[in-house]
């Protein structure tokens, strides 16, 4: 049977992240640990004798910095890398820029975790005088998504529904043609496409909490099911920690 091995991850910390903000479609910088963690995560990737054909990576700087430091590492400064808003960050809506843990303070935790992990329920959406609203919509790198693709706010599902149609039509075909492909973005979009090829139920799509800047990779058989899924290059220990470490963000304290 032949099967394609797909590395993904999601980028180094934000300094966003760092500050607990909702970040969504805002284009935060990478952290001076972010920095770390994506080199960090390059020679990991280099140590295990990875090389790739093919990169894709969402238009926001956090990922595709992070996707430049992977592939300095491995040598690999001029892969081919195709960018798109379609493997951006889901859009926070209302949300961006508030402080998750401020947030669940005066909305409750629950709340909080809904807007985070649900499938379905979308946050509030960001209206034309908040204050990030500019910026993203007048950003030049969208001037080719239609207005009716131009989100104000996604759900998990929107996400899915946006990234999905990249997935199939862009990245598939490559991985067909045995082309050794890395996925460089964030925490959501990479939670779409998991959920779309573990086939996650709702509820356990809730649960799953991406750490920044360690490599997972899949198997995929030649009908793109698992047959390795979700294998992080870490050691477990550290990857559960950094799991729930993202998990309590959305926390009042
Ligand atoms: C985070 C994810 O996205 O936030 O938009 O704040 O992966 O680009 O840092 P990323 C954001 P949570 O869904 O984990 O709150």
């Amino acid at each position: 049977m032949t099967t394609y091995k797909i590395i993904m991850i999601r980028h180094g910390e934000s300094e966003w992240n760092k500050l607990n903000k909702f970040c969504g479609w805002f284009d935060a910088d990478l952290s001076e640990k972010g920095v770390e963690e994506a080199k960090s995560a390059g020679v990991a990737l280099k140590e295990a004798g990875y090389q790739f054909d093919m990169a894709y990576t969402s238009v926001l700087k956090r990922a595709t910095v992070t996707l430049d430091y992977v592939l300095d590492a491995l040598d690999q400064k001029d892969l081919p890398t195709k960018q798109s808003w379609r493997l951006n960050e889901r859009h926070y809506g209302g949300l961006t820029g508030l402080n998750k843990a401020e947030t669940a303070q005066k909305y409750g935790d629950a709340q909080v975790h809904t807007w985070r992990r649900s499938f379905a329920t979308p946050p509030p959406a960001m209206e034309s005088d908040h204050q990030y609203y500019q910026t993203i919509m007048e950003d030049e790198r969208y001037k080719d998504v239609s207005p009716e693709d131009m989100p104000k706010f996604e759900s998990l599902e929107l996400t899915i529904k946006r990234a999905l149609p990249f997935w199939n039509e862009e990245i598939v075909p490559n991985i067909k043609q045995g082309k050794r492909i890395i996925i460089s973005a964030h925490g959501n979009s990479l939670r779409g496409i998991v959920k779309y090829l573990d086939n996650k139920s709702e509820d356990e799509i809730m649960a799953l909490n991406l750490p920044t800047g360690i490599p997972f990779y899949y198997e995929l058989d030649e009908n793109m099911k698992p047959v390795v899924s979700m294998q992080f290059l870490g050691d477990p220990e550290t990857v559960k920690k950094a799991m729930e470490a993202v998990a309590a963000q959305g926390k009042s304290k």
